[in-house]
């Protein structure tokens, strides 16, 4: 019966949301595991609650016009997807990349909701960005392209209306002028962003939050086999924020990292990316804004032109790049290469059967919307220091980080578990969802 619905509910999902394929792969990734849990708990299915939650609650698309340093004048489309604010707050990154359209932002605030919920915060889900490519333009376009983006999305923000954040794209410098200007506009000094510098309101931890609570989702689900990370060989994807400091935080805890990508291509160290590698990696990736291929020559390792590192024999994955970065086939090789974990830094990086591959082999698969909430966490404990006017020593924000990474892996634990099996992604689904869908019944229908 419940595979009838769900069958009925994507087709209408699907008619009235025509060609936004990664927004239909996300919703039908969670209706599968929340329609047979609502059809036992007729409460949330009579009050159409799965029905509304893919509604966003309002959607905003704007123009995005501005001059180069040519004095071309530019004009690009900005976003942002008011997904849910039964639970607190709109609450979500932006993301500046040329792939983004209406199908990937609403993918991506549909998940935020549930991760948001994860998290123990009081914090709802949204999502926005643009088409706009940062990459090889100067700091002065980047600067004018952030004034005239956040000239119109500063009417709908504010610190208890939306709050946004970085995503692919957007890092400390993006936020810093897309928070100036907002600032300006409304000549008061607020908490509307989180990811901030840390002169002007920003947490400690919160450029590491992502990749370290990733790591330690991923120690909780060892934990639960009696393992660790400890001498693990590990492979990462991406080799921006989330990478980086998955990277940092693998070899704390005594694993060893061999790869790192971006769009081009990956490389493979057989030796590990050790400390002094990472640092070099920041300094090209983050002020340079060079491609991986550097690393290659600089080290004198292996570099794989148009590949993703999903080949190389390892025991743990952390895709920390995009969107369904690993294939059905990808996941084959992993699991035939006796890969027996995958902690999702990005979001979605896996394709639908990629996930089924790694489920049905029973192997440790954390994914996303719990695995990297982390990064969202520490941006709403920015919040709860913006409003109380002081900062937390990076001790207090560490350990809450790290209370809340235990809390989503119980909360994924207590309602995932199968005979002789964790299924996480199940686990994340209805623990995120039973929240929001309670606060939506007491609310009405709003
Ligand atoms: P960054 O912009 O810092 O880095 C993105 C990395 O991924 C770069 O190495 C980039 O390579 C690569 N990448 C981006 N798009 C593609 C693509 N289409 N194909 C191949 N490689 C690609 O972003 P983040 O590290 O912040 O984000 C990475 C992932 O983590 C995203 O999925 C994001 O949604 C997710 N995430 C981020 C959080 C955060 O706090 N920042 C929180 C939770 C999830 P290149 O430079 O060549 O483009
Ligand atoms: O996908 C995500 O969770 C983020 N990009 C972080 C969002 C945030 O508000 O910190």
């Amino acid at each position: 019966m419940s595979e009838q619905k769900l069958i009925a509910f994507m087709k209408n999902l699907k008619a009235k949301n025509p060609g936004e394929t990664e927004f239909h792969q996300a919703v039908e990734e969670v209706a599968a595991e929340i329609i047979p849990f609502i059809t036992a708990n007729p409460k949330y299915s009579e009050a159409k609650l799965l029905e509304r939650m893919v509604e966003p609650e309002r959607t905003i698309i704007f123009r995005v016009p501005w001059r180069d340093d040519r004095g071309e004048i530019q004009i690009n489309r900005g976003f942002r997807i008011q997904m849910n604010s039964a639970i607190g707050p709109y609450k979500g990154g932006l993301r500046f990349h040329p792939s983004v359209n209406l199908g990937i932002l609403k993918f991506l605030a549909f998940e935020q909701v549930l991760k948001n919920s994860l998290t123990t915060l009081p914090m709802g889900g949204g999502k926005g960005g643009s088409d706009f490519d940062p990459k090889g333009k100067s700091d002065n376009e980047v600067m004018s392209f952030c004034q005239s983006f956040m000239s119109e999305l500063f009417r709908y923000i504010g610190p208890d209306t939306d709050v946004p954040a970085g995503d692919i794209g957007v890092g400390a410098r993006e936020v810093g002028f897309l928070f100036g200007q907002y600032k300006k506009l409304r000549n008061e000094f607020t908490g509307v962003f989180t990811g901030k510098g840390r002169s002007f309101g920003g947490s400690l931890v919160r450029p590491e939050a992502t990749g370290y609570g990733n790591v330690f989702f991923a120690e909780e689900m060892l934990k639960t086999k009696g393992n660790s990370l400890k001498g693990k060989v590990c492979a990462v994807s991406g080799s921006g924020n989330v990478a980086q400091f998955t990277v940092e935080m693998l070899n704390k805890l005594g694993a060893k990292v061999v790869t790192l990508s971006d769009s081009n291509g990956f490389i493979f160290d057989k030796d590990g990316i050790n400390e002094e590698k990472l640092a070099w990696v920041m300094e090209l990736k983050n002020e340079k804004r060079g491609r991986i291929r550097k690393y290659a020559e600089k080290f004198g390792c292996e570099y794989s032109d148009g590949k993703r590192p999903w080949g190389v024999k390892c025991d743990a994955v952390f895709p920390s790049a995009t969107q369904n970065e690993i294939s059905k086939s990808d996941a084959e090789i992993l699991v035939k290469n006796g890969c027996s974990v995958v902690s999702e830094g990005a979001n979605m990086p896996t394709e639908s059967d990629g996930v089924k591959i790694f489920l049905k082999a029973k192997i440790l698969f954390g994914p996303s919307k719990a695995a990297n909430a982390g990064g969202v966490a520490v941006s709403g404990l920015e919040m709860s220091q913006n409003s109380l006017r002081l900062s937390w020593t990076r001790e207090e924000v560490l350990a809450k980080l790290q209370g809340i990474m235990q809390a989503i892996h119980a909360n994924c634990l207590a309602n995932g578990q199968e005979e002789n099996f964790v299924n996480y992604a199940k686990g994340a689904n209805i623990g995120g969802f039973i929240k929001v869908a309670d606060a939506m019944l007491a609310q009405g229908v709003v």
